[in-house]
């Protein structure tokens, strides 16, 4: 595994003790962490913690040379979301309009203008503002003109002018970017719902905007977005290098934790709290931590069984980190040491997610859609080797490995929606290899790998020649599993 040096993993750390140095004044005056707020969080002058203003603006620029003359794109921020009532979910910021923004505060939207200025556009940010009787309840959102200092933003302006704005800065262009969140941009909206999320999601707006998107001249944002998103710059490559190490850290210490035979919710409260521990902002996913047979449903997320002495644990598992997803699954005997029918099958997924990621490379020339084939045709060979009699009739894809091989990740977990399975992969993707065999407990396959389910997932950046692993911290060799299992992995404290 290459390395990033010493300075990424110190910052994984969690930094002990109370130091004067972290004396900031609080609460904080911004609606998300800052340079200014929160030192602690960033190691040099970033928007959010390991992309620049540069980087940002980089992204705007490429994106508005991309779309034709006459051009202007309209991104809103994701809506609070609400488990009932008014009890609300932490917040998630909407992928795109983070990836454009940087901006994390809800009630906020970009508009870019296509110019022909040397910047490119021009960037309107929409927010709340100050507003003293709200932020005493909620905390503080970012002012205006700390917006257009350190976010890069041309004007920023109340949301409550959004839709005033919005009509005349429309009529002046003629094609006009935009998605409806929540909906796949690829179906026909119509333009009612689109009137229907901006005026809902964003606070006091009643006002009609319907008048001021002709669908004649409206096209799908998401997928001119994608594009950009689909090749990981190297800073994001580093976040995601990080989350996925925080994430194979904490799958290398529940197979540890799992040794006392303990519950799959305890695994994956473990799994989590470490994760949080060393900085990761949410879950990136609901946890997958399957024992014994339940490793045969693929998104089995009870978690509520025993495990069992003989059992395998299948945890599927990743947490998001500074903005990126991680996704990595591991599978170990809850008794720290692999029977002899869990060590041949967990070797033959592991033989074939190996070679697998070896054509992980431009220089491969190798595509999504031809990768998945191979592991197909790979595994049928290796089942066939341990006892397993699999013919042409197809019962691998129908039955012992239903899934896909692989998706792309990035911000978003599954980065699929515009990813073309069929292009060779290109340097700076970031795709999942994840082959998986689950054995049902049917007469036509041998019985002593009955009810067993082994999948190992690991993160893979596509280079020029070679692949990197960038959940390499995630122990996965039959040896290493057991080491880390019976607690003989040299792991440094929490
Ligand atoms: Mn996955």
């Amino acid at each position: 595994m290459q390395s990033f040096g010493n300075g990424t993993l110190r910052r994984l750390r969690v930094t002990g003790g109370l130091s004067s140095r972290n004396l900031v004044t609080k609460p904080s005056g911004y609606g998300q962490p800052l340079q200014a707020s929160h030192p602690h969080l960033f190691t040099r002058k970033d928007i959010t913690p390991g992309i620049t203003a540069e980087e940002y603006e980089e992204r705007r620029k490429r994106l508005m040379e991309s779309l034709p003359d006459n051009s202007v794109v309209v991104s809103v921020a994701a809506p609070i979301k609400y488990m009932s009532k008014n009890i609300f979910y932490k917040y998630r910021q909407a992928s795109d309009f983070w990836y454009l923004t940087g901006f994390e505060e809800p009630n906020s939207a970009v508009v870019l203008e296509k110019t022909s200025s040397s910047k490119g556009y021009r960037m309107t940010l929409f927010s709340s503002g100050k507003d003293s009787e709200k932020e005493k309840w909620d905390g503080a959102n970012t002012g205006f003109s700390d917006i257009e200092t350190s976010f890069g933003a041309d004007n920023a302006v109340p949301i409550s002018s959004f839709s005033g704005q919005l009509k005349s800065i429309l009529s002046l262009y003629s094609n006009v970017y935009v998605d409806v969140p929540g909906e796949s941009p690829r179906r026909t909206s119509t333009t009612k719902s689109i009137l229907k999320y901006l005026t809902t999601s964003i606070r006091g707006e009643k006002d009609s905007v319907i008048e001021a998107i002709p669908s004649s001249r409206r096209q799908a944002l998401a997928p001119e977005v994608a594009k950009l998103r689909a090749v990981k710059s190297e800073a994001e490559q580093s976040l995601m290098h990080q989350a996925a190490t925080i994430s194979g850290r904490a799958h290398a210490k529940t197979m540890r934790f799992a040794s006392s035979r303990q519950s799959e919710s305890a695994l994956a409260a473990h799994f989590e709290y470490i994760c949080a521990l060393n900085g990761a902002q949410r879950p990136a996913y609901v946890p997958v931590v399957a024992s014994g047979g339940n490793a045969l449903i693929i998104h089995y997320t009870s978690n509520n069984h025993l495990l069992a002495q003989n059992d395998l644990v299948l945890i599927d598992a990743g947490c998001e980190y500074n903005g990126y997803a991680s996704d990595i699954t591991r599978t170990f005997p809850a008794s720290g040491v692999f029977t002899s029918a869990q060590r041949d099958l967990y070797s033959a997924v592991l033989s074939v997610q190996k070679q697998l990621i070896n054509l992980c490379s431009e220089a491969a020339g190798i595509s999504m859609q031809e990768l998945h084939r191979m592991s197909v045709t790979l595994l049928k060979q290796e089942l066939n080797q341990i006892g397993f009699r699999l013919g042409l009739e197809g019962d691998l894809e129908r039955v012992l490995y239903p899934h896909y091989l692989s998706h792309p990740i990035g911000i978003d977990l599954h980065e699929s929606t515009y990813f073309d399975r069929n292009s060779p992969l290109k340097a700076g993707n970031v795709i999942t290899i994840e082959p998986g065999v689950y054995v049902p407990p049917t007469p036509n396959f041998p019985k002593h790998f009955h009810n067993l389910g082994v999948r190992i997932e690991d993160e893979v950046l596509v280079g020029h020649e070679h692949p990197l692993v960038l959940s390499s911290s995630a122990p996965k060799e039959i040896a290493d599993v057991e080491g880390a299992c019976q607690g003989l992995l040299g792991f440094e404290a929490y």
